[in-house]
């Protein structure tokens, strides 16, 4: 039977309520969701277990967001109420199994919700789908394997194998991953990163010599004055609140910037701290500037021109760590006030009173997420924010720094370990040296530039270590297109998504180890938003006794592939094996095995932090110089941005609630202003239809209904990964190649 399986969820019926934002985060209410959604899914056993061991110096990485854990000290509960959503899915009692699956088509799943698919459960036994069948039926694991090595082995050329990384991966596992897409002979390695912040790595690189933050959540207690920009650390990284309180307590100031008041921003009652939730909670933002999307660059220009016009230049700093200062300068101060007033869509009055904050500020923390880095001028605007941090002399010192907030719990070691598809020379050549593997030097694919290759026939097999591309990418209609073109298309996963569904002639299921459970490998490490690696070692019985671990899965492929060597692929089950390879692989790793059994673990060398010290061409930290955006939209049109709601976690939803944002029982809704709904004539709950446009291109999504939201005028805001069949593919940041989910030029036409 042939698949006829859709790439976009159903659209199914929701009554939507639309109700108040809240005023505060956390809380009671979060303390009890935890519980519930643990006890629902896992039980009362395993939730207390995953519970008590989350976070702790010997237990498991929680497998939500990338926001660090004190270095010195734990508490019992060291999680969020998002967390526990996360690991409570995970050591969820659901199976998915051969004969659950055996029942129902590809085609049919692909009906249901992509919240129905995750509740299905856990995946037991690795699964394949035929050419031209519409079931998955259970496989052995060698058979998959060979499965696996015959088509790489049959492909016409290592260009034509592309494997992927979700940020989930544990630093073993990617690290094995990279070396066996090298041995295959590609950099074919696009990772989440790409979608996520990858401008953040590419404009920091060039800005600061190091594409990575440079403070520690101690710092977060030091800092006098704390900018969160394009960021809702209520949903999604809550425990960032925590920080950020700490900030409030010791006399700092924070700013939030951002189209939408983020419920977290306004008050936040620590879930942990019992006077706290009974009490008012602290007030996070001493002041809300609510930008228009995309008017960062304007509003971080007319910062600096504050910064500069009250002269603090931190001028020792700058002489002696800086180069394209003066130059700098000039732009800054011919940079028009009105064309600024009119892009952040912010007052002049406004913009000098956080400005002189700024001016004043002796430890500034910048804060950012997906509001800056998924926009097509995204490297300029974070370049723009590391000017402002580099003019006050921000680097170096306690309490001050950049702070690009992490998405997956792991990207950020990912990447150190090697997921990269333009490494450097430095890292293939001494990847080289410690595996014996002659590594290509030619740049591979990043996400876009794979499903263009894929959509033009040119790749034959693609393999994914986590995640869910085909929901998690731009355009996704086309993305589904450029999928079924592929010959084979493995998953390494723990549940179901649409990844599966949409897929290559042939298709695998390998399922996996999750991190809460135990692995007979050892534990494995990760490294978190502040570039500390630790280690995570879980300890619930696995889902089933047929579940490998993810470096098991690699290194069982690396030795059906290359079982001549020169490396040894059959001792990487162990995960001490593999730690000691990437100890002579990777600089900062030295003496890993060891380092990483000290309590909490070790940081990674950071030339920002630690000297300051530059790795850039000219040793020096720069200035760069970006006009503003020169973008003019059509007087009906509107720009939408895409965002998580407070019940997913990227492309897993939990539930069809948004909390704090007073929206429920529904995700097909546009947010907007009410005084452009008067204008257009909508009125709450009306069903729009939406069109993006993409120069001549137009791409048209049915049925979604519209929510009166406090947003800037000419500004909508919807979930990601609904709205992204509305991202066009080659709508990208310039520099990072990010699809632009945060800007998307969309028409909408009333359904009547
Ligand atoms: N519970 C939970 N936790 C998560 C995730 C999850 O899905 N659920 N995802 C994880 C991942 S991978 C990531 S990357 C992070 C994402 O963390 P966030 O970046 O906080 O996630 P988004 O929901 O995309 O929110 C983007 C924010 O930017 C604002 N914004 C949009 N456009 C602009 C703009 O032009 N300018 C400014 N100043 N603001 C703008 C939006 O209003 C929104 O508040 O969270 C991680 N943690
Ligand atoms: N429109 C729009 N699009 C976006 C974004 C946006 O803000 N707007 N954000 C982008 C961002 S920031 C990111 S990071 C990407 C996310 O892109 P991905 O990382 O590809 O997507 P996820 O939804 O996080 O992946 C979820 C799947 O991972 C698998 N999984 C979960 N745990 C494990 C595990 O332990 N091991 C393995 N092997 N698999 C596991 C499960 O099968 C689950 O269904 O999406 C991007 N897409
Ligand atoms: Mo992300």
């Amino acid at each position: 039977m042939p698949r006829d399986s859709r790439a976009q969820p159903p659209i199914l019926k929701e009554g939507l309520r639309i109700g108040r934002p809240k005023k505060t985060a956390a809380g009671l209410v979060g303390v009890q969701k935890s519980f519930s959604i643990g006890l629902k899914e896992a039980g009362l056993k395993r939730t207390l277990q995953t519970m008590t061991t989350v976070n702790r110096f010997d237990g498991y990485d929680c497998p939500g967001c990338a926001w660090p854990d004190p270095d010195d000290h734990r508490s019992t509960f060291e999680f969020c109420e998002n967390g526990a959503k996360a690991f409570a899915t995970e050591a969820t009692k659901k199976r998915v199994t051969p004969s659950s699956l055996g029942k129902i088509s590809v085609t049919e799943l692909s009906n249901l919700s992509d919240m129905d698919l995750d509740k299905m459960g856990r995946i037991t036994h690795p699964m394949f789908l035929r050419e031209g069948s519409d079931y998955y039926e259970e496989i052995e694991w060698n058979e998959a394997f060979r499965i696996i090595s015959t088509s790489i082995n049959q492909t016409e050329s290592p260009e034509n194998v592309v494997l992927y990384t979700s940020g989930r991966a544990s630093n073993e596992a990617a690290f094995l991953w990279g070396t066996l897409a090298r041995q295959i002979g590609t950099n074919n390695l696009p990772d989440c990163s790409n979608m996520c912040h990858e401008s953040s790595g590419v404009a920091l690189s060039k800005s600061i010599g190091i594409g990575k933050g440079t403070v520690k959540l101690s710092c977060f207690d030091e800092a006098d004055l704390i900018l969160v920009i394009g960021q809702n650390p209520g949903t999604n990284h809550p425990r960032m609140l925590t920080a950020l309180a700490g900030c409030k307590e010791n006399g700092g100031s924070v700013v939030s910037i951002n189209p939408l008041e983020e419920t977290a921003m306004k008050r936040f009652k620590h879930p942990q701290k019992p006077l706290h939730l009974i009490g008012r909670g602290t007030q996070i933002a001493d002041e809300h500037l609510p930008v228009r999307i995309g008017g960062d660059a304007a509003l971080l220009q007319g910062f600096a021109k504050v910064v500069l016009s009250h002269g603090a230049v931190n001028t020792d700093f700058v002489s002696r760590n800086t180069s394209g200062f003066e130059k700098w300068k000039e732009h800054i101060n011919s940079a028009s006030w009105e064309e600024i007033e009119l892009q952040s869509g912010i007052s002049r009055e406004s913009i000098e009173r956080v400005g002189e904050a700024i001016a004043k500020s002796e430890r500034m923390i910048v804060c950012w997420a997906m509001g800056l880095t998924q926009h097509e001028n995204s490297v300029a605007v974070i370049q723009e924010v590391a000017n402002l941090l580099l003019v006050g002399g921000h680097f170096g010192k306690p309490g001050a720094g950049a702070c690009p907030v992490r998405g997956h719990s792991n990207v950020q070691g990912d990447r150190t370990v090697g997921i990269n598809h333009h490494p450097s020379e430095e890292f293939l050549s001494s990847c080289e040296e410690g595996t014996g593997i002659s590594m290509p030097r030619d740049r591979g694919y990043d996400v876009v530039e794979f499903i263009q290759a894929a959509l033009e026939g040119n790749v034959g097999i693609y393999m994914a270590l986590g995640g869910n591309l085909i929901s998690a990418m731009s355009d996704t209609e086309r993305v589904a297109e450029a999928i079924r073109k592929i010959d084979l298309t493995v998953q390494i996963s723990t549940k179901l998504n649409r990844s599966h569904l949409v897929t290559g002639r042939e298709a695998l299921i390998l399922p996996c180890l999750g991190r809460t459970e135990k692995d007979p490998g050892g534990f494995v490490t990760v490294e978190n938003s502040m570039g500390r690696v630790h280690s995570s070692k879980g300890s619930l019985e696995p889902a089933s006794e047929f579940l490998l671990s993810e470096p098991e899965i690699v290194s069982r492929i690396g030795e059906a592939l290359f079982p001549e060597g020169p490396l040894d692929w059959k001792i990487y089950h162990d995960h001490e094996n593999t730690r000691y390879l990437i100890s002579r692989c990777v600089s900062g790793f030295e003496d890993f095995n060891s380092r990483v059994r000290s309590r909490g673990g070790f940081y990674l060398p950071n030339g920002p932090r630690d000297g300051p010290t530059w790795s850039t061409p000219s040793g020096k930290a720069q200035f760069f110089c970006h006009d503003l955006p020169d973008r003019k939209i059509d007087d009906t049109r509107f720009i939408m941005m895409t965002v998580r709601s407070h019940d997913q976690y990227n492309t897993t939803i939990y539930g069809m609630d948004d909390r704090y944002r007073g929206i429920y029982n529904a995700r097909r809704v546009v947010m907007m202003n009410e005084k452009d709904m008067l204008e257009i004539g909508a009125s709450p709950g009306q069903e729009v239809d939406l069109t993006s446009h993409w120069g001549e291109r137009m791409t048209h999504s049915e049925r979604w209904k519209v929510v009166p939201y406090d947003i800037p005028r000419g500004n909508l805001c919807s979930y990601f990964p609904e709205a992204n069949v509305l991202v066009p593919l080659e709508s990208t940041a310039e520099g990072s190649n990010t699809p632009t989910s945060k800007w998307i030029e969309v028409s909408i036409s009333l359904r009547t």
